[in-house]
C-alpha cells in the first residue's frame, strides 16, 4: 500500500523530526459519524449558514441548539466508538521520540477516548458548552435549551456549544503554527481541505521543508508529496505499523 518512494522518504526522516497530523471527519466516518461534504454529509442535509454561524445563533438560537443537541446525542451513542485509525495514531504518538502534535478539526471526542494525548481541537468540542457572556466552560452531555441560564453569571440564553462557527477564530492557532514551522512530516487524514485556515496547513508545513502525505478515501486535489487512498481504518494502521 505504501510505495517504495514514500517508504524511502519516511525512512529518511530524522528521529527528532516533528510530526504534525491534521484529521477531519473522514477518520470518524467508520465509527458511525457523518462527514460534512460527502453525499450523505451534514452540509448536504442542513445549510451551514442556518446552524453554524454566530448570525444563525443570534437569529434562531433554538434551531442552532437543536442541531447541536442532536450531534451531541450522536457522539454519545454507545455504538459510536474510536476505530482502528484513531488507535493507530495513539501508537504513532507513543512510538515517536520527536515532537508530535495531533490537530483535529473534529468536534467529536474519539481521539480523546482512543487515548491521544498531544491533541488540539481547533474547531472546539461538542461535549463542552461555554457562556458567551462570562466565558464559563463545562463538560456537558445533555440537551441544552436556548433559554438556559448561566449558573455563574445568571445571563439567560448565552450558553452555547463550544464550537468554532464559520466566521469565528479557530482555537490554538499559535501552537499549531509553531508545530508546523518545525515539522518534518505532515499527515492530512480524512479531510476534504475545504475549510481555512486548516486547509492551508499542508502548504505551511511544506514551506518548513516537511514531507506532506494525504490519507483519504480519494485524492482531494491538495498539494501533497504522496497519498494513501482507502478507508481510514485500513490506511492509517497500514501507514503507522
Ligand atoms: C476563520 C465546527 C478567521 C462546526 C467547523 C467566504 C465566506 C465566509 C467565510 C469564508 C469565506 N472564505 C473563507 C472563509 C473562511 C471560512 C472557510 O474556510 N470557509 C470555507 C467553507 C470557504 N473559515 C472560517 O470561517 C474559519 N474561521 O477563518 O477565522 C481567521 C482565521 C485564521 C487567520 C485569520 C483569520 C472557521 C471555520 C470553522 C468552521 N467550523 N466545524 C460543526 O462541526 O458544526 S468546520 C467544518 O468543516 C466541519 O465542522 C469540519 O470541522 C470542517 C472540515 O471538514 P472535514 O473534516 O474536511 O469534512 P468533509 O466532509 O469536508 O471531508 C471529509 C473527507 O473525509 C472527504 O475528503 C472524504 O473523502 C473523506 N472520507 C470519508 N470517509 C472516509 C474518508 N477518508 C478516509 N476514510 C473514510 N472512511
Amino acid at each position: 500500500m505504501i510505495d517504495a518512494s514514500l517508504r524511502r522518504q519516511l525512512a529518511a526522516l530524522r528521529p527528532d523530526a516533528g510530526i504534525v497530523i491534521l484529521t477531519g471527519a473522514g477518520i470518524s466516518r467508520e465509527s458511525g459519524l457523518h462527514t460534512f461534504r460527502d453525499a450523505d454529509g451534514i452540509w448536504r442535509q442542513v445549510r451551514l449558514d442556518e446552524v453554524a454561524t454566530p448570525q444563525a445563533f443570534a437569529r434562531d438560537p433554538a434551531r442552532v441548539q437543536g442541531f447541536y443537541n442532536a450531534r451531541r446525542r450522536a457522539v454519545l451513542d454507545p455504538a459510536v466508538q474510536p476505530n482502528e485509525a484513531h488507535r493507530a495514531l495513539v501508537r504513532l504518538e507513543q512510538a515517536w521520540t520527536g515532537p508530535f502534535l495531533l490537530v483535529t478539526q473534529n468536534v467529536d471526542d474519539l481521539h480523546d477516548r482512543a487515548g491521544s494525548d498531544r491533541l488540539l481541537h481547533m474547531h472546539g468540542e461538542l461535549l463542552k458548552i461555554r457562556c458567551g457572556a462570562c466565558g464559563r466552560m463545562e463538560r456537558y452531555e445533555n440537551d441544552l435549551a436556548a433559554d438556559a441560564i448561566c449558573p455563574d453569571c445568571g445571563a439567560r440564553g448565552t450558553l452555547r456549544p463550544h464550537i468554532v462557527w464559520f466566521g469565528e477564530m479557530p482555537l490554538h492557532l499559535a501552537a499549531i503554527g509553531d508545530a508546523l514551522s518545525d515539522c518534518g512530516l505532515f499527515l492530512s487524514i480524512g479531510t476534504s481541505g475545504q475549510v481555512y485556515p486548516a486547509a492551508g496547513f499542508a502548504t505551511e508545513a511544506r514551506m518548513a521543508g516537511a514531507l506532506t502525505v494525504e490519507i483519504n478515501l480519494e485524492p482531494t486535489g491538495g498539494l501533497f508529496d504522496a497519498g494513501l487512498y482507502g478507508p481510514a481504518t485500513l490506511t492509517v494502521p497500514a501507514f503507522v505499523d
